[in-house]
């Protein structure tokens, strides 16, 4: 199709140009979660007496809270409410195919049980235990592909990590460094530790040469030569490719990618912060996303006690429900045929374009334009009924039912034979 524009080689290969095997359950998955959890959601937004709005996970960064004192946070981050089945279980009801956590955010604070540091949970906080362990093992047992989020460069609790210069003096930094002695090491510890991983999702390069990124990737390839590298490890090395946040291409695009978004208006948990997607928001963002041939990953951002706020547990879940009766025009299809619609947008598989009606057409006929391949059935997903269509000069006529049973998103299946040009 002569409006995708083809990727280039470089997002569908590793580092050392063999093309990564484990590519296609990433690109027919669809649906991800992605979960920002550490010692920022026990705050909540608020550090002292002042309340911050939006990214939560990077209060520490603009509260300018000294990198000691920051970490005092940790003697009372208790989240005895983690119940990593019931999490796996939200997740597998949810639809989503793979979950991605932060093992370490821009705080520096490791989620997971680090012989690296003493700063991680299992050293520094009442709890004692490593989540990530259970999590892990949970995800596994509900057939959904684990990942770990970590924060290479970023690091505000070490002198030499990047970005904290109200702590430490920019000049007296040494990022290789922390590389050699925090990342890197820590890396390697989420590769080995934890069975096989789905993905590691890097965030915000720095420091690092082409060449030098080049040599930390294969060595972290060694560990798990299948999982995949997001985008952001820096020098277009990655295996797929991540648009910035809350961002979804114009038109289609081929190869592995994806977009992601928050649920409500923040990654980490903030308390006063109930401005939640609604399950019909999260519905067509990811058949809109679809349609252009990528995978929408959706964060939740779990409390301090450990629990996910009640609207994402509950919109989720009704998304999840959709997807039961819906999922075949999502998982595995690619980019629509046709361009987005005045009512909705549309996902493919061979001989087979699904429609996404977001909204009832005038007097119930649905008006498509420029499909020209010889159209042989039009149904509605999950009924047997053929539904009557005409085709006047260019455009495709569906007559629709009065009321459609999905008002936010019920899919048309049309079949095919020949080729759509
Ligand atoms: C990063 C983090 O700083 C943020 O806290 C969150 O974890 C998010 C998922 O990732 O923020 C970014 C990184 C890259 C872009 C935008 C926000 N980008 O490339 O547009």
């Amino acid at each position: 199709r002569s409006s995708a524009q083809e990727m280039p080689d470089m997002w569908t290969t590793g580092a050392n140009n063999k093309a990564n095997p484990n590519l296609e359950w990433f690109k027919s998955a669809k649906f991800g979660l992605f979960i920002h959890w550490g010692l920022y959601s026990k705050l909540g937004g608020k550090w002292k007496d002042s309340s911050y709005y939006g990214s939560g996970e990077w209060i520490m960064n603009r509260a300018k809270a000294p990198a000691a004192e920051y970490a005092k946070v940790a003697q009372t981050f208790n989240p005895t409410g983690f119940n990593a089945e019931q999490w796996a279980e939200i997740a597998k009801n949810s639809g989503v195919k793979y979950l991605v956590i932060t093992a370490k955010h821009h705080e520096g604070f490791s989620m997971y049980d680090s012989k690296v540091t003493d700063f991680d949970i299992v050293d520094a906080t009442p709890y004692k235990k490593d989540p990530m362990k259970e999590l892990a093992a949970a995800c596994r047992k509900q057939n959904i592909q684990f990942g770990f989020y970590y924060s290479q460069f970023l690091d505000w609790h070490e002198p030499n990590g990047g970005g904290n210069k109200w702590d430490f003096k920019e000049a007296e930094k040494d990022y290789q460094q922390y590389y050699r002695s925090k990342s890197v090491p820590q890396l390697k510890e989420l590769l080995t530790n934890y069975g096989k991983l789905g993905i590691v999702w890097f965030d915000m390069p720095g420091g690092l040469t082409v060449d030098q990124t080049k040599i930390m990737i294969d060595s972290l390839r060694k560990l798990q030569p299948n999982c995949l590298f997001s985008s952001r490890v820096g020098h277009d090395l990655g295996d797929y490719r991540d648009f910035g946040d809350s961002e979804v291409p114009p038109t289609p695009i081929a190869g592995a990618w994806e977009s992601i978004y928050t649920h409500n208006d923040s990654w980490g948990y903030i308390q006063h912060d109930l401005n939640f997607k609604s399950p019909r928001d999260i519905i067509h963002l990811l058949s809109n996303v679809a349609s252009k041939g990528g995978n929408l990953m959706l964060n939740v951002g779990p409390d301090g006690n450990g629990r996910w706020p009640e609207y994402s547990i509950k919109y989720l879940l009704e998304t999840g429900k959709w997807l039961k009766k819906y999922g075949e025009s999502i998982y595995g299809t690619t980019y629509g045929l046709i361009p987005a619609q005045p009512w909705g947008v549309t996902t493919s598989k061979p001989g087979k374009l699904y429609l996404h009606i977001w909204q009832q057409p005038d007097n119930n006929q649905l008006k498509i334009a420029g499909i020209n391949a010889n159209i042989t059935s039009v149904r509605i997903l999950g009924t047997t009924q053929p539904l009557a269509w005409k085709k006047i000069g260019s455009e495709t006529i569906i007559q629709l039912p009065a009321t459609l049973p999905d008002a936010r998103n019920t899919v048309l299946i049309m079949e095919y034979k020949g080729q759509q040009q």
